[in-house]
């Protein structure tokens, strides 16, 4: 007789397959379904053929193979899909049995699950899952978070298949309540548009000011691997930028220039506006992304507006020593907005992320993985309440030293007219940011001068409101909405 499985996997396209076959080289019995069962069987029969992966039919079987309690880990387009399969699942689920969404479903969609389900005596748990179809099948980071009680029973099952570090630790821990899982997994994704944009905009300036060939910025990428820009997405760059096409020319020219966002930069972005959180960069590379996507609309005013022209002088070599830095410094301030954004929703949503743990999962196995997110752990664990990442003694000295090559980039980039989104937008946050003066005083007079939106006054305490009869005209009564 078959000894029952001791996890479940539903859906089998490029994740759940490298999951399950994860968790199968890693000793368990994994039960496998898939809505379409033509899929189950092709699997069954080709990759999952001589390993500890079973594949079922129906759910019926497919929940009858399961040790109790049960473990079901659904890797499903995100969306209604899930709901749909949770719906179908209830009638055979039993107290104490665990789901695991580990598809990129929306946080606060996990925590509407999280409650529903706990209503019925079953455990949910969103588990965000980085790092790709190599990572499902090697060692993913694993984002978990949810049901609390289920995590004693997952910590076994989960630990072991996540990516390992150089310590022997797993990038797998438990995060939080709720969608605490699911959030991360977002604001990783939202790092991952920021760092993406900051490394095309880079190999552009390159292009454009300096003229070399995509070999060449190739090599360039690949010597900033091996220094402080240490990171997955640097290293793929410099193989994208050596990659032949099949004439022999660099296959990169040959790809349409309109990049395509799926929705978890957008989330993350609409997070930050919804908690206040001045995330500029990553918003910036979400919209240079639309901005690619309007492909026709820049190919119509590419001839009406012809820029500055002109060639760019100078030394190449500053250049490049200037755009490692500025590309660094540009880093540190993504992150730092991307880990500000962390610890408010933790504060607001009563998560209590341990904000060093984050970085620490997220330096093996993910998509934005680097040697840098280790100093990021380090600032935690020196200051577990750091308030401003930026403020931490690594990232004021680098942004004190790195500023004035950020500056150097983005006027030659500026002054030849090609676009630098992200770079401009981390140094104007920059600027802001040490500015403790900015001219918010004119918008909140003009708020109190249409609007009696009142205002706070430098000679008063803090949370005192005044309102002005700007116009002589204008009666005492001020606005009740919005007394910012
Ligand atoms: P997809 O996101 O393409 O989802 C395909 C799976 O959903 C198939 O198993 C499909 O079954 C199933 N499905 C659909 Br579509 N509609 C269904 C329904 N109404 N009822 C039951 N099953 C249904 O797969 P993926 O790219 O492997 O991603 C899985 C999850 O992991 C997603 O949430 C994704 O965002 C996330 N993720 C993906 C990556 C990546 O690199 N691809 C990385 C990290 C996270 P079928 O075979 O019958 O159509």
């Amino acid at each position: 007789m078959q000894t029952a499985a001791e996890i479940g996997l539903i859906g089998l396209a490029v994740m759940g397959e490298n999951l399950s076959l994860n968790l199968a080289n890693h000793g368990f019995a994994v039960s496998v379904f898939n809505r379409t069962t033509a899929r189950t069987d092709a699997f069954i029969r080709g990759r999952a053929r001589g390993t500890t992966i079973s594949g079922y039919p129906t759910l019926a079987a497919f929940i009858r193979s399961l040790a109790p309690p049960r473990k079901i880990m659904l890797m499903l387009k995100a969306g209604p899909v899930v709901d749909e399969v949770i719906e179908q699942l209830l009638p055979y689920l039993e107290a104490g049995d665990i789901l695991i969404d580990g598809g990129n479903s929306h946080y606060r969609d996990t925590k509407r699950r999280v409650v529903m389900l706990k209503g019925q005596g079953l455990h949910f748990v969103g588990c965000g899952v980085s790092g790709g179809e190599e990572g499902a099948l090697h060692g993913p980071s694993l984002m978990p978070g949810g049901s609390k009680e289920a995590w004693p029973l997952l910590e076994p099952l989960l630990l072991p298949i996540a990516a390992r570090l150089s310590d022997g630790s797993s990038c797998c821990s438990w995060l939080g309540p709720g969608g605490a899982g699911h959030f991360v997994k977002m604001v990783h994704n939202g790092i991952e548009y920021g760092d993406m944009q900051l490394i095309a905009e880079s190999y552009h300036l390159i292009t454009e000011l300096l003229g070399l060939e995509h070999r060449q910025i190739g090599e360039i990428f690949a010597r900033w691997n091996s220094g402080r820009l240490n990171s997955y997405l640097i290293e793929i760059t410099a193989e994208i930028l050596s990659f032949q096409d099949e004439d022999g020319s660099p296959l990169l020219e040959a790809i349409l220039d309109a990049a395509a966002q799926k929705g978890t930069g957008k989330w993350t972005v609409d997070a930050a506006l919804d908690l206040g959180i001045p995330l500029s960069l990553i918003s910036e590379s979400v919209f240079a992304r639309c901005l690619s996507a309007s492909k026709e609309q820049r190919l119509a005013a590419a001839p009406v507006f012809p820029g500055p022209g002109g060639s760019w002088s100078g030394d190449p070599r500053a250049l490049l020593r200037d755009l490692e830095a500025a590309l660094y410094m540009a880093k540190l301030i993504s992150y730092g907005q991307g880990f500000q954004l962390l610890a408010t929703a933790s504060r607001d949503f009563s998560w209590n992320l341990d904000l060093g743990e984050v970085a620490r999962i997220w330096r093996g196995g993910c998509i934005i993985r680097s040697a840098f997110l280790e100093t990021i752990s380090q600032a935690y664990a020196q200051c577990p309440e750091l308030d401003q990442l930026l403020l931490a003694p690594h990232f004021s000295t680098t942004l004190n030293q790195a500023q004035a090559a950020l500056r150097r980039v983005i006027t030659a980039g500026v002054t030849a007219g090609i676009p630098a989104p992200c770079l401009c937008s981390s140094l104007q946050y920059f600027d802001g940011l040490r500015s403790s003066r900015l001219p918010a005083n004119l918008i909140q007079a003009q708020r109190d001068y249409f609007g009696a939106h009142t205002y706070e006054r430098t000679d008063q305490p803090r949370g005192r409101f005044f309102h002005t009869n700007w116009t002589g005209q204008g009666g005492e009564t001020t606005s009740g909405s919005s007394k910012r």
